[in-house]
């Protein structure tokens, strides 16, 4: 490699595996990133086309070359269809995650399905409410299967109405503007442009054909198309995947965990689930800490089995069962080169191809588990709900059994781990608070805070892994402003200690005097990618208590690092929500001005959010401070 390890990551524990890496020549996404150069300029720019067999075609944005495709097709067409073909990929895989849980709470509450139970419900009864559903007198299980019809029904809904978990959850005013602009679209085009989701899958399926050879050629209708799908994912398929998971598995409650590689555990049998969907891994640690399973591990020589979690299957372990967890998406390679993981467990998305290679290079298994995520190379346990004990069972004696083959010369473990509080559910957040927004609301009008910043997403290998997630976290919080978010940043920032009690030392003086009040660290976990979910419902709450839209609010969006197409549809619900967001690396886009300009400037004028590029934490940090206090100006609680 041409970077040293610590230019590659600022995590200890990340540059120690590395040197390891180096030395015994390991593929890493990074060496494959290296490989790759110089990558594709027409690929960075969006001007590359190859939905047709004319195709592919490219454009040259020095005008050197062709100005259109075979098709006719311009830069901006170009650009704007392959926006929206991510945004659609995006909001697909979150919502297919949400669908799944649907689905396992309809048999559950059919009798179909006893592997499972509703866990909580108290929430089951909050989200019927809110979804207008009778809940007195009846039956738990009965309401659960009205609620799981409602669910079920978002996706596959074939008219014009907007989906009921998108009336229901959105807030009054936002709700009201994005209905409004389907008017004022319609008067600055002529064409009918909505933006209030329909169904979930409709509005995957509408950009698959507008952006099929030769029809939506307008840069204005697919971004808005775009921003419609990637609604329907934030405020349909990743809010139905957190609500139902809630009512399954608990909502999360705060407690500390432990991140960073050194959750491993040398005398244990390490079993490490990876992916999104909790609806596997809680069965895999339901079954890891079965007193038959603790007996098998001490039968080949460990004291149990240690369940740790990576990327947001992690997430969602550590929020609801205090399952500490390995690290961030970069970490996953890394984790297997310790030579102390006996099987990595895989369910969907995040998942790096080469995991199977590499575990060949050492006693893991690899193994996958859903139909969607077939990995040549790796073992396929089939996964199946309703056979989840019997499965989950094979999957930790599977890991058992490789215990005996492991390598004590090969397992290196880096000691780097930080004690985390996580679990900041909105219930727990307006529980922190005595039960309403108002002691936050009055925090940030008196000035104490001065806003927040919710930050998502991945690890990047262009990106020194989490350089940027801390940087402008700790100079956010510097400056009195709230961290909270999910994902990859979160597992950042729990690794760097950023969301322990500690943390408060770096806040500045009245975010800290505020943490130290409610004992809460100035960096909150409010879960995984689909639990950005959360971060809308908290946002919906706070504009709807001051009878504001919210895009009024002192609040500002960030994706610093971000990787996949599911990051490109969070921004866009985010802007649709009304939020400026920030983004590193650059999106696809810079290879047509007008996409750029609809996006960055027009996206503003009509909705309040936008996205902006910035490359520097500090500089990020500055154009955030000054919108929150524009946005404090037009509040009146600045003059
Ligand atoms: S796991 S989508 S790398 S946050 Fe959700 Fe991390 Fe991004 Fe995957």
């Amino acid at each position: 490699m041409g970077t040293r390890p610590d230019q590659r990551s600022v995590d200890p524990a990340a540059a120690a595996m590395l040197k390891i890496s180096d030395r015994e020549g390991f593929d890493t996404a990074w060496s494959r990133l290296e490989a790759q150069q110089p990558q594709c300029g027409y690929g960075q720019l969006g001007t590359c086309c190859r939905n047709c067999s004319m195709g592919p075609c490219r454009i040259d944005p020095l005008e050197e070359g062709p100005r259109r495709g075979v098709c006719g097709a311009n830069a901006d067409t170009m650009v704007a269809r392959n926006l929206a073909r991510m945004a659609a990929a995006g909001a697909s895989a979150h919502s297919d995650h949400g669908r799944k849980v649907a689905l396992l709470l309809k048999d559950v509450a059919s009798g179909r399905n006893t592997d499972y139970t509703i866990f909580n419900p108290d929430k089951l009864m909050v989200v019927a409410a809110r979804l207008g559903i009778a809940t007195e007198g009846r039956e738990t299980l009965e309401v659960a299967g009205d609620v799981a019809d409602v669910a079920i029904a978002c996706f596959g809904a074939q008219g014009e109405e907007t989906i009921p978990f998108s009336t229901s959850y959105m807030p009054e005013k936002r709700l009201e503007l994005l209905k409004d602009l389907e008017g004022t679209l319609a008067e600055m085009t002529g064409a009918r442009i909505g933006l209030m989701p329909r169904g979930i899958d409709r509005e995957v399926v509408d950009i698959m054909h507008r952006t099929h050879f030769g029809c939506d050629a307008d840069p204005l209708s697919l971004v808005a198309q775009s921003l419609r799908c990637s609604l329907g994912d934030g405020w349909g398929g990743s809010l139905i995947a957190t609500e139902c998971q809630d009512i399954l598995f608990g909502t999360p409650t705060v407690r500390t965990i432990k991140a960073n590689l050194g959750v491993l555990d040398t005398d244990m049998v390490n079993l490490v689930v990876h992916g999104h969907e909790p609806v596997l891994s809680e069965k895999v640690l339901e079954w890891a800490r079965s007193p038959e399973m603790t007996e098998a591990a001490r039968a080949v020589g460990a004291k149990g089995v240690n369940v740790v979690g990576l990327c947001c299957t992690g997430n969602e372990l550590l929020m609801r069962q205090g399952v500490n967890v390995a690290g961030n998406l970069l970490h996953s390679e890394l984790a297997i080169m310790t030579g102390a993981v006996e099987a990595m467990v895989v369910d969907v998305q995040c998942i790096f191809p080469s995991l199977a290679d590499l575990s060949s290079c050492f006693h893991t298994r690899f193994i996958t588990t859903s139909e969607q995520t077939n990995i040549p190379g790796a073992l396929h346990i089939q996964f199946e709900e309703h056979d989840a004990n019997a499965i989950a069972r094979r999957i930790v004696q599977t890991a058992i059994d490789a215990f005996p083959g492991r390598n004590a010369a090969k397992v290196y473990i880096p000691q780097e781990t930080e004690e985390a509080m996580v679990g900041f559910s909105v219930e727990q957040i307006l529980a922190a608070l005595g039960g309403t927004p108002d002691p936050l609301v009055e925090v940030i009008a008196n000035g104490t805070i001065k806003g927040v910043v919710g930050i998502v997403g991945c690890n990047n290998a262009k990106v020194q892994q989490d350089f940027f997630h801390l940087s402008l976290t700790r100079e956010l919080i510097k400056r009195d402003i709230l961290v909270l978010g999910t994902g990859c940043w979160a597992i950042a920032a729990a690794k760097a200690g950023l969301m322990n009690l500690d943390a408060q030392q770096q806040a500045g003086p009245g975010l800290k005097a505020v943490c130290e009040q409610l004992g809460i660290p100035p960096v909150l976990h409010m879960g995984s990618c689909v639990d950005c979910s959360r971060m809308l419902v908290l946002t919906g709450a706070l504009a709807d208590h001051l009878g504001v839209d919210t895009a009024a609010l002192p609040v500002v969006g960030s994706a610093p690092e971000w990787t996949t197409e599911k990051a490109v549809a969070i921004g866009s619900y985010f802007v649709g929500s009304g939020l400026p967001v920030h983004l590193w690396p650059v999106p696809p886009i810079l290879g047509s001005p007008v996409v750029t300009k609809i996006l960055t400037e027009s996206a503003k004028d009509l909705l309040g959010g936008y996205f902006f590029v910035e490359e520097d934490p500090v500089a990020t940090a500055d154009r955030m401070e000054a919108i929150i206090m524009e946005k404090r100006v037009g509040l009146g609680l600045e003059k």
